[in-house]
């Protein structure tokens, strides 16, 4: 009787399960039959499909690229689920306002869903049942202003969300639970007004490095909560994370870093307003200006790490709790890999309170913390030395270089050679000088003669850097008087090919390792009267050869007139370099 009972139930389940959870399909190879509950029968359209769909549906749509001629309303209830964001394209036009409109309890996965002309991607701002749950997760949305949410609790987890104007907007809702997304080279990413929602971000990475990137992550007056925790941030032309909100914020455990590029705007790394606010293990490097400006009383400002920004905290109000902060080199894996290295001064300094996920006291950054991340710290070389330098003095050449800053730095050593970028060997070692010493005085030099030198960094546990750049020095005779002067060689701004040239002439140049690479580089095309008339680059580049193509156009892509033109390349951190000529023919 049991088994009966059982038999029953299973079989009930089945009917439910079978009732109230179609699956409708969508291809561009399907028979398009009504109610297309098969891949043979599948529908040619995702709006056929969705008509055809009941609460608790499926529409699944295979790979291929779909131009749908109206909007994709969805249903209650209804998941919309692609072949994965590689495969499944959708496709807006201009003729579509909102590509998606969302409704209660809807899911939207396995996409790149393209505004191509739409002005959102992803809408939801329609009455809403008190809080249904929308899930969008696993796509890549790309260009218009993104998604648009308001009046409902969303999750939107996993996404690849670029080249869209506002990534992600939100207005009115309720919860919010923005993680693990990339934002790659929005103007913001996220967005939001005025809104009374909770909002969690966490565990996103943000690459602001955009020419019209502005505040990565902006969040403007919301009542309620907001918690901003283990996400990364860089770039962005003025603050990395902007909280004009009267509710308190918590910003943990974030790594905010690489300022913006123009001087017109501040590039600070945190903002906020809100009194009772919890700042706390954050890493801010490299913002060019305030790393921190609380505006706000009884606010709690500690164990952060900020380091080489404009100013490092900048605090308003007398009522703030700062303790443990710090300003040490993190020691970062690499200029992209935001992972502590073994002996970064972030390694259990964080808020005691805390712990990590491998139960030891918190570290400051974006891999710390509760939430974090639990990993093996590398014990990489220091970084190579930079801004090699020479200076004479009739005597002896000095070389001297910027200092490392690695916690678990050594020694340094000087090479020399007389061959042009040689290969350095213990043969050619003339110095070993200690950590606190970034000079070395070679006394061993003749006239006329040229000699090349690098320099490494030893860590103390033996790990030896690459090499510095290599600088070319030759000691000459200043003819009719007693003087000799060095000539050192390093940037390289070589003659445009071809000159004269019509219709275009190849510029090249070389970029020597100066540090806190990706430097500010600007190659800029003036006209004979001095005015500036392209801007050829503009960015952050590292060190290396770079090739750039001039079409003899200006920066309206007007064709300028024959003549004389001067370009001149302008490096961050490098105090000259000088111009050339070229001539243009026509
Ligand atoms: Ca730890
Ligand atoms: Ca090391």
């Amino acid at each position: 009787m049991k088994k009966l009972l059982f038999l029953i139930c299973l079989f009930e389940l089945l009917i439910f399960n079978f009732a109230f959870s179609d699956i409708h399909y969508v291809s561009q190879t399907g028979t398009s039959e009504y109610p297309y509950i098969s891949w043979e029968t599948a529908a040619d359209s995702i709006m056929q499909a969705m008509r055809a769909a009941d609460p608790g549906d499926t529409v699944m749509v295979g790979a291929g690229d779909y131009y749908p001629d109206t909007t994709i309303v969805m249903k209650d209830s209804v998941s919309l689920i692609g072949a994965g964001m590689d495969s499944t394209k959708i496709y807006g036009s201009p003729n579509i306002l909102n590509l998606i409109i969302l409704a209660n309890w809807s899911v939207i996965k396995g996409f790149h869903i393209l505004a191509n002309g739409s002005d959102l991607c992803i809408w939801e701002n329609v009455a809403h049942t008190p809080e249904p749950v929308e899930v969008i997760e696993n796509n890549r949305i790309t260009g218009g202003d993104g998604l648009y949410l308001g009046d409902a609790s969303t999750i939107i987890r996993n996404n690849i969300i670029t080249d869209a104007n506002r990534g992600i907007s939100l207005s009115f809702g309720y919860d919010y639970k923005i993680s693990n997304n990339t934002f790659l080279q929005n103007r913001y990413a996220i967005y939001f007004g005025p809104t009374e929602a909770r909002v969690e971000i966490t565990n996103n990475v943000v690459d602001g490095t955009h020419k019209y990137s502005f505040t990565p992550l902006y969040l403007v007056a919301n009542w309620d909560s907001t918690l901003v925790v283990n996400n990364i941030i860089y770039g962005g032309e003025t603050w990395g994370i902007y909280c004009y909100c009267y509710a308190p914020v918590v910003i943990r455990n974030n790594t905010v870093t690489y300022s913006g590029s123009s001087p017109l705007y501040i590039s600070g790394g945190i903002f906020v307003r809100a009194d009772q606010s919890v700042l706390i293990n954050n890493i801010v490097t490299y913002r060019e200006g305030k790393a921190f400006d609380v505006d706000a009383g009884s606010v709690k400002l500690a164990y952060n790490n900020c380091w080489m920004n404009g100013e490092d905290y900048f605090i308003q109000s007398d009522s703030v709790d700062s303790i443990g902060n710090i300003s040490v080199d993190p020691m970062f894996v690499d200029s992209l890999d935001f992972h502590l290295q073994k002996y970064s001064p972030c390694v259990d300094a964080g808020d005691p309170d805390l712990k990590d996920p491998d139960s030891t006291r918190s570290d400051i950054g974006a891999y710390g913390g509760s939430m974090g991340q639990s990993y093996a710290y590398l014990d990489l070389p220091p970084k190579p030395p930079d801004s090699l330098e020479a200076s004479f003095d009739s005597v002896a050449i000095t070389l001297s270089w910027r200092g490392n800053t690695e916690a678990d730095l050594s020694h340094y050593v000087v090479y020399k050679d007389t061959l042009f970028n040689f290969e350095p060997d213990t043969f050619k070692i003339i110095g070993i000088v200690s950590k606190d010493t970034t000079f070395f005085k070679d006394f061993d030099w003749e006239l006329g003669r040229t000699y090349y030198y690098k320099v490494s960094a030893y860590d103390l546990t033996g790990n030896e850097s690459s090499f510095s750049e290599e600088l070319e020095i030759t000691a000459t005779d200043v003819p009719f008087t007693d003087e000799i002067k060095i000539d050192i060689k390093k940037v390289k701004l070589a003659q445009n090919y071809p000159n004269p040239f019509n219709p275009t002439t190849v510029i090249y140049y070389y970029l020597p390792d100066i540090g806190y690479q990706p430097a500010e580089v600007e190659l800029t095309i003036y006209n004979i009267l001095g005015s500036k008339v392209r801007t050829l680059v503009k960015e952050r580049q590292h060190s290396g050869e770079y090739r750039v193509t001039w079409d003899g156009k200006d920066d309206e892509g007007k064709d300028l007139s024959s003549g004389v033109y001067f370009y001149r390349l302008r490096v961050s951190g490098i105090p000259f370099v000088e111009g050339k000529k070229m001539v243009l023919i026509r």
